[in-house]
């Protein structure tokens, strides 16, 4: 196996992984099934898994494999062992037996192969064993055996033994007399010490002692000559002896969470080793001793605390896998990029700034993990997107000057009027515009727009000119309208300031002004940076100040631990569950995270981890403020600047970019295209000439651009893939027309609009801002219009017409409103009502659906009525139900844009403000939103058929693409704790008001 050329390694490995992964598996691999020389009839009786009793064929004096597992027997017939006079192959597995059946003894020297793994064995008959003399391979796996008998060393045959998943603490001394033992499992017991007998077992090739307590090896382990495979996972060693370094047969190693700190220098000399798992361990530093394993092919070395990455570590010429996550490396070697070969190369969780040049080399990595790394150069965006982009941007890089270009997103949140955008314009020193109270209003006509809220703003700010540091400063509205779209600016890198009304403030409104804000964010981006302002200081007085500030920092540390203790909690039940056999967790619907599956759960554990690693990092004190004090103010930008300037908080702002990004992004913003709404792909080619690049380096450029929030360009769009939208604050502008909500204002802008058209279509006399139309036609159109902003307030319905009068200053024609509505529909914002995929409408009028208005609480019923069979026949139907429930936070516009997502998946649609029934073909569904009630019930979303039971696949097929695209959703808050469920369908049926629920991971 050794020593083979390249072409054929690929093929041992493999081989090899196949043995690693059956091993365990073995007895299932075997033919299951019941057999005899002359075929056997009575099969299907035996495979039955409700089989009362045996039902035995004639002819039973044939059979030579018998394959009775997984059949809830107690005991089997007597006789039976007699009769059996040709069986050589005995499978009992996952049966109920408590104690050998007496049939083992009489089949005695006759069996070759006994399994009977997956029982409750506490004890074995000596005599039932002493019998066995001819057995090759005993499967005792999973059962509760506390010692074995002495006879067990008798079986001289014996070439596979498993004994793992019992409560051993010993093994017979008599275990020294296997000597052809091949292979032997061990693992999962309770012992305390490798059995020195097991240093007699010179043919062992194969052990398992993994998750014993053994805390060390005996020096002489080296006796075991013929050793290949070895796992001593999670065994306590602590150290490895020297004279396990002569173990030179190894091939496979396990070795993780073993506290190993070093490993022995003898180490190198185990140069048939080709796998090796060192994880979870504490070495501080790369083991000096595994550079020369020339033959390596897989590394693991993942949740040490190593900080860097020898140089030479490209002599491990055949790496295939490298693992390296979750320590505390900072920089990789130069060299690294020499593995050519890697296929996997995990670096998450580490403090990696700088990749090493030449990365693209590592062109045959597939697994590329690079999460949750300070990355600067090339930066995080770019990592993120894998190899071939890391290689472009590196190409670049070769072909132009870098240049640093200091620039920081700054977000402002907080409650309406909580003084966020007089903060904005104080801070940044723009004109104050009506500050502290509105001037007086011109009459002209169409009458101005009230006073009030702009609604989401973006502003550039250059808040240090010495340095150039801009800050890009989002002033999030804090209304409840523009909860459906916040969340498109909350992104990782910038710097989040929460700001908050001290005059109104008092400590029962905490959750609302303050806990919610930081939910929000930390669900978005988990490892946000927060500082928390507080305004109108001036109208408080200096204690209260003083006590307010006070009582903000201490409920947001109580929030905080109430918080991650309650993540530690439902680590601590994954982790109870996880130290639960499989079966026993499936033994009871009761149970936590029944039928759920290790891997699953490992999935979960992780995730909790994540979670409780990636807190909100939010920077203490409390900053008071009054917009009406210079020096406060300049307290608060100086502050800024040095949170910005922190390098260890903003690694990204000290990045370096290709010069002919930076070039390219300011083309984008100079006149005469900046002005414009968006560009064409072929316009935005022609600026990334100016800057040097070619199209087909373009595409990189423009990618890292929208991950940074400069631009917007979905590249993934089929619609949109051919526009760049780089003008955000005209964008945002139109979206803030959609979202301001005002009856007033929104006539008013249709208004504006229909008056310019009927200007432009030659038909009004005299230019509107003059004097009015004639009162009669005036009064029509009022009317009419009054009526689509009705229908808009109460059910998110507007059609394309009307849609473009309201955009009629940002948008004017035809093809721009269509490539808008595309941009809307992307974002979940709205969906088309009447347009079938793809198709032209023909010249019908395109009504779009803006679901965060649907102001109805219940969906109208007709939608049902008319529907093929629900009213007559839902007392036969099986009700399937998947529920999404959110303890901590519900994410803002998630119901809204979840509506528009599943738009594609249905028909006959009608929707409520938290409920839309529709159609997937003939198929019912139902999607539900329900608020939270308190602590004790969290917000849910569920989504919910029902089919008659021998068709409740059908149902299963319906919610299936739903279910998929809430996933894909959710995806965009990684740092959001919620659980899956399926409800018992027993209970839906009985109209129960809690259902019992399963885990539905
Ligand atoms: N006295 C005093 N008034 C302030 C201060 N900051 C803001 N205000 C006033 O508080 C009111 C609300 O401030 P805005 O800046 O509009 O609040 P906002 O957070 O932008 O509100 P939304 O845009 O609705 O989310 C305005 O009338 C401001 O003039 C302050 O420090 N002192
Ligand atoms: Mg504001």
């Amino acid at each position: 196996m050794a020593g083979t050329d390249s072409g054929n390694l690929k093929t041992v490995r493999l081989w090899r992984d196949a043995a690693l992964r059956a091993r365990k598996l073995r007895s299932n691999l075997r033919q299951l099934t019941l057999s005899s020389a002359g075929g056997c009839p009575g099969t299907d009786q035996l495979d039955s898994p409700d089989a009362p009793q045996l039902l035995l064929p004639a002819n039973i004096g044939d059979i030579e494999v018998l394959n009775l597992g997984n059949n809830g027997l107690e005991e089997v017939p007597d006789g039976l062992g007699s009769a059996l006079g040709s069986l050589r192959v005995l499978v009992l597995r996952r049966n109920r037996f408590a104690q050998l059946p007496q049939a083992v003894a009489e089949l005695g020297h006759h069996l070759t192969e006994l399994d009977v793994s997956h029982n409750r064995l506490s004890v074995l008959g000596a005599e039932a064993v002493g019998a066995l003399r001819e057995l090759r391979k005993l499967n005792l796996s999973h059962n509760q055996l506390p010692a074995l008998p002495a006879q067990l060393g008798a079986l001289v045959h014996l070439e596979e033994l498993d004994v793992s998943f019992n409560r051993l603490a010993h093994l017979p001394d008599s275990f020294a007399g296997l000597s052809r033992l091949r292979t032997l499992d061990v693992d999962h017991n309770q012992l305390t010490a490798f059995p020195r007998q097991l240093l007699q077992l010179v043919a062992l090739e194969e052990l398992d002692v993994s998750s014993n307590r053994l805390r060390g090896l005996p020096e002489d382990i080296s006796a075991l000559r013929a050793l290949k495979i070895l796992w001593l996972s999670g065994a306590e060693l602590g150290t490895l002896p020297s004279g396990f370094c002569e173990l030179a047969s190894l091939e496979s190693l396990m070795l993780d969470n073993n506290g190993l700190r070093a490993l022995p220098a003898q180490f190198s000399r185990l140069q048939r080793l080709k796998m090796l798992n060192l994880s979870s361990n504490l070495l501080e530093e790369f083991p000096a001793a595994l550079l020369p394993l020339a033959g390596l092919e897989e590394l693991y070395l993942s949740r040490n605390q190593l900080t860097s990455v020898p140089c030479l570590i490209s002599g491990l010429g055949r790496l295939l896998t490298l693992w390296l996550d979750n320590n505390r490396i900072r920089y990789l070697p130069d060299s690294i990029v020499e593995l050519t070969g890697l296929e996997e190369l995990v670096l998450q969780g580490n403090q990696i700034a700088v990749l090493p040049d030449n990365f693209g080399q590592l062109s045959r990595v597939g697994l590329w993990k690079i999460k949750d790394n300070p990355l600067i150069q090339p930066p995080y965006e770019v990592c993120m997107k894998g190899i071939p982009y890391i290689a472009a941007y590196q190409k670049e890089l070769a072909h132009s000057q870098p240049a640093v270009q200091p620039r920081l997103k700054l977000l402002l949140m907080g409650q309406k009027a909580a003084g966020k955008t007089l903060l904005r314009h104080c801070l940044t020193e723009d004109r104050v515009e009506g500050k502290l109270g509105g001037g007086g209003q011109e009459k002209t006509y169409p009458p101005s727009p009230p006073p009030g809220s702009k609604g989401i703003e973006v502003t550039s700010w250059t808040a240090d000119a010495s340095r150039g540091l801009r800050f890009i400063v989002y002033d999030l509205a804090g209304d409840e309208r523009y909860e459906v779209i916040q969340p498109f600016f909350l992104s990782p890198g910038a710097l989040y300031v929460l700001v908050v009304n001290l005059a109104t403030y008092e400590p029962l409104r905490f959750p609302t002004t303050v806990g919610s804000f930081l939910h929000r964010v930390g669900a978005r981006v988990p490892h946000a940076v927060v500082c928390i302002v507080g305004t109108h200081a001036d109208l408080c007085g200096e204690q209260e100040l003083e006590e307010k500030c006070l009582d903000i920092h201490r409920q947001i540390a109580l929030q905080e631990k109430h918080d991650a203790e309650g993540l530690s909690r439902l680590a601590q039940v994954v982790d109870e569950a996880l130290a639960r056999d499989f079966e026993l967790r499936s033994a009871s619907p009761h149970a936590a995270y029944y039928g759920v599956s290790d891997k699953n759960l490992r999935r979960r554990k992780a995730h909790f981890q994540y979670l409780l690693n990636h807190r909100l990092q939010i920077l203490s004190p409390v900053l008071p403020v009054s917009c009406r004090d210079p020096r406060q103010l300049q307290r608060l930008r100086d502050k800024l600047l040095s949170v910005a300037e922190h390098r260890e908080i903003f690694p990204n702002l000290h990045r370096v970019l290709p010069r002919s990004w930076q070039v390219l992004e300011e083309l984008h913003f100079q006149p005469p295209q900046a002005q414009r709404l968006w560009l064409s792909w072929w316009d935005s080619a022609r600026l990334g000439l100016q800057a040097g690049l070619t199209e087909d380096r373009l595409q990189s450029a423009l990618s890292y651009l929208h991950e940074s929030g400069k631009l917007l360009y979905f590249e993934d769009s089929p619609a949109l893939k051919e526009h760049v939208f780089h003008n955000l604050s005209r964008l945002i502008d139109i979206l803030n027309v959609f979202f301001q909500r005002d009856p007033s204002l929104l006539l008013h802008k249709l208004l504006l609009g229909t008056s310019g058209e009927a200007e432009a279509e030659g038909r009004a006399e005299s230019s509107p801002l003059m004097a009015p139309p004639a009162p009669s036609q005036d009064a029509l159109r009022a009317t009419q219009l009054h009526h689509y902003v009705e229908g808009f307030l109460l059910h998110g319905l507007l059609p394309a017409h009307v849609i473009r009068l309201l955009l009629k200053p940002h948008v004017q024609a035809q093809q721009d409103l269509q490539l808008l509505l595309e941009l809307l529909e992307k974002m979940g914002l709205c969906y088309c009502l009447n347009k079938a995929k793809g198709k032209p409408l023909n010249g019908s009028t395109a009504w779009y659906k803006f679901p965060c208005y649907v102001q109805n609480e219940v969906p109208h019923a007709e939608a049902w009525i008319n529907g093929t069979n629900l009213a007559g026949q839902s007392f036969v139907a099986e009700q399937l139900q998947i529920e999404y429930s959110f303890p901590f936070t519900f994410p803002p516009g998630l119901f809204a844009r979840y509506s528009v997502q599943i738009n594609n998946h249905v028909v006959h649609r009608s929707d409520g403000k938290l409920q839309i029934f529709a159609y997937r073909g003939k198929v019912p569904v139902v999607v539900s939103y329900r608020p939270a009630k308190g602590v004790l019930q969290p917000d849910t979303l569920s989504i919910a058929s029902h089919a008659s039971l021998p068709n409740i696949w059908t149902a299963w097929q319906a919610i299936t693409p739903l279910v998929e695209e809430l996933n894909v959703l959710l995806q965009e808050w990684p740092g959001l704790h919620y659980t899956v469920h399926i409800l018992c369908s027993k209970c839906l049926k009985r109209g129960s008001p809690n259902p019992h629920a399963f885990p539905g991971l």
